[in-house]
């Protein structure tokens, strides 16, 4: 039997870093619902966030993005956040809501918009130096829309350069994680559109270069387990942006869309030893919660997260082991399954009456009145695409 105790304090360790936009007016291209109570400033997100930690215990840091979380004191944004229980964690760059991004930002055909990206990009890091984050992450929109439109291969070596300028400007305790995206907004090429790119990017940049696996970023049917399997055995798995999609980059709830997937995920994490500090895995939330309440769509989605990891924690490996090594096909599918088909909640519910958390972190959230308070305080709540 597996010991429980083990899988408790696994699960203790971990933490999930929620992103600031996520608690933002968000929407698709037709609409964009408002909510009440949303946060007018990186402050409020902030303070939003610290919520979800607050409940969950499991939450402990902020993903900025620049510039829609721009202040005029990254230093004192900081000590906000520590005020509030929290720590801002990865700062995401943004090179792609300006007019000179059209065609591109740091694969852009023009030198001078080449130019502002990577500054932008260097400036990202400056935040960072601020806020005490360690982790850059990056996602470019470039790409193009039609045959032709623009040389391939140039593209590649516009990205190189200026991927190799950020890495120079990056500190020692610092990395660069590079995520790759199937397509959109581009349709025809994306400039990295797979994780064969983006390793390929990272082994030349070396060791402060990893990849980010965004799980709404691939094909159908993509085998997402495999490439957190290839990425972590090669030490190039830098994070995560978790969310879950039915057909495209939906960005809905994590573990909504396909439970299964995460746990498969999870287990991966867990077998090549993700979990341990010197992988420095982020576990990162990429969502928008549309037409759902924000704050409870976070929680619910660290709730996820938790619950698909402790299952992971329970495969027992011995027993899996020694059915993939007999070649028991069914046996050691089944091991798999019994794991994923344990409900965890009591165990997760009991954890956190340990940790001195409420059980049921839904319930206790919603009857703390920290919502009505927000819709009441709080007029003007701004759009995720919006610096405050
Ligand atoms: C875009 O599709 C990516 O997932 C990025 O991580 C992006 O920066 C984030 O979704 C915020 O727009
Ligand atoms: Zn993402
Ligand atoms: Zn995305």
């Amino acid at each position: 039997m597996t010991d429980h105790s083990a899988v408790k304090s696994a699960l203790r360790k971990q933490a999930i870093e929620l992103p600031s936009w996520a608690f933002a007016n968000s929407g698709t291209r037709f609409k964009v619902f408002g909510q009440p109570g949303v946060p007018r400033t990186p402050h409020e997100k902030i303070a939003d966030a610290a919520q979800v930690h607050r409940y969950t215990g499991a939450a402990p840091s902020v993903a900025l993005h620049i510039p829609w979380d721009t202040v005029d004191d990254y230093r004192e944004l900081a000590d906000y956040a520590r005020e509030q229980g929290v720590r801002i964690g990865t700062v995401n760059s943004n090179v792609f809501q300006d007019d000179d991004y059209k065609l591109g930002s740091v694969a852009n055909p023009d030198p001078a918009v080449r130019a502002k990206a990577l500054d932008h990009l260097l400036a990202c890091v400056d935040v960072m130096d601020a806020t005490g984050s360690a982790d850059l992450k990056l996602w470019f929109a470039d790409g193009t829309n039609y045959p032709g439109q623009d040389d391939i291969r140039a593209r590649q070596d516009r990205l190189a350069e200026a991927l190799e300028a950020v890495r120079e400007r990056l500190g020692p305790d610092q990395r660069m994680l590079l995520e790759y995206k199937l397509f959109e907004p581009a349709f025809y090429t994306t400039d990295v559109p797979d994780w064969g790119t983006a390793y390929a990017h990272c082994l030349k940049l070396g060791d402060q270069a990893q990849v980010v696996v965004d799980t709404g970023h691939h094909a159908p049917s993509t085998n997402i387990e495999f490439i957190v399997a290839f990425l972590l055995r090669e030490h190039k798995l830098g994070g995560f942006d978790f969310n879950s999609r039915f057909y495209a980059d939906d960005d809905l709830m994590v573990g909504a869309a396909d439970p299964f997937q995460l746990f498969r995920i999870m287990y991966e994490v867990v077998r090549g030893g993700g979990f341990e500090p010197q992988e420095g895995i982020a576990f990162m939330l990429d969502q928008c919660h549309n037409i759902e309440p924000k704050i409870p769509g976070q929680i619910r989605s660290v709730l996820n997260v938790q619950e698909a990891t402790a299952k992971a924690l329970l495969v027992d490996a011995e027993a899996l082991s020694a059915a993939q090594s007999a070649g028991d096909v069914l046996g050691a599918n089944a091991v798999l399954m019994d794991a994923y088909n344990t409900d965890v909640r009591p165990l997760l519910a009991e954890l956190r009456a340990e940790e001195g958390l409420d059980p049921d972190p839904m319930a206790a959230f919603s009857r703390s009145g920290y919502m009505e308070a927000i819709a009441a305080e709080r007029v003007g709540g701004q759009q995720a695409g919006w610096g405050a």
